[in-house]
């Protein structure tokens, strides 16, 4: 079984481009990747301090569970040479999942759709580049009509 996965990445510590290059290279071969956004830079959300972020969406294929995949995805940020700061803080590969299908969860550490993306320009720019018409399986949105309650003015098309 395959399921389809939206991913976001997210970096704002060292080089910026080359950790997002790395972390999407490295997620084969347990998943496929089958589209992936431009690149952005934008300003930091929730602890505003802080140098501006590099973000990206990317879609991919896979096999793994969703308890399965965020194991998988914690030991590539850390593999990647991520090391814990503090809630919203600088991080040198944040990759979260955005959507698994449909599936809702609720279980913490693991709450799917991501409960943040509808208020987040830098999750909702990238993502709908490739999948405008993606619908929100709890809001029942599109990720253009979400996209229309955020401010998308200060993010800046990189690559
Ligand atoms: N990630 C955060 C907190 N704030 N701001 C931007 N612009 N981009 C991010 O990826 C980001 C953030 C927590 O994961
Ligand atoms: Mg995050
Ligand atoms: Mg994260």
């Amino acid at each position: 079984m395959e399921y389809i996965v939206y991913l976001a990445l997210g970096t704002n510590m060292g080089n910026r481009l080359s950790n997002l290059k790395t972390a999407v290279d490295n997620l084969t071969p347990q998943m496929s990747v089958k589209k992936r956004s431009h690149i952005y830079e934008t300003p930091p959300w929730g602890f505003t301090d802080q140098a501006a972020f590099l973000n990206q969406v990317v879609q991919v294929e896979t096999y793994l569970k969703p308890e399965a995949l965020l194991a998988h995805l914690k030991r590539l940020e850390s593999a990647l040479g991520r090391v814990p700061t503090f809630q919203n803080g600088p991080r040198l590969i944040d990759i979260d999942i955005l959507f698994f299908d449909d599936v809702i969860i609720d279980t913490p550490p693991l709450v799917i759709p991501h409960p943040r993306l509808q208020e987040r320009a830098f999750v909702l720019v990238p993502l709908a580049e490739i999948a405008p018409d993606l619908v929100h399986p709890i809001f029942h949105k599109t990720v253009i009509e979400l996209l229309a309650g955020v401010d998308q003015s200060e993010i800046k098309l990189v690559k």
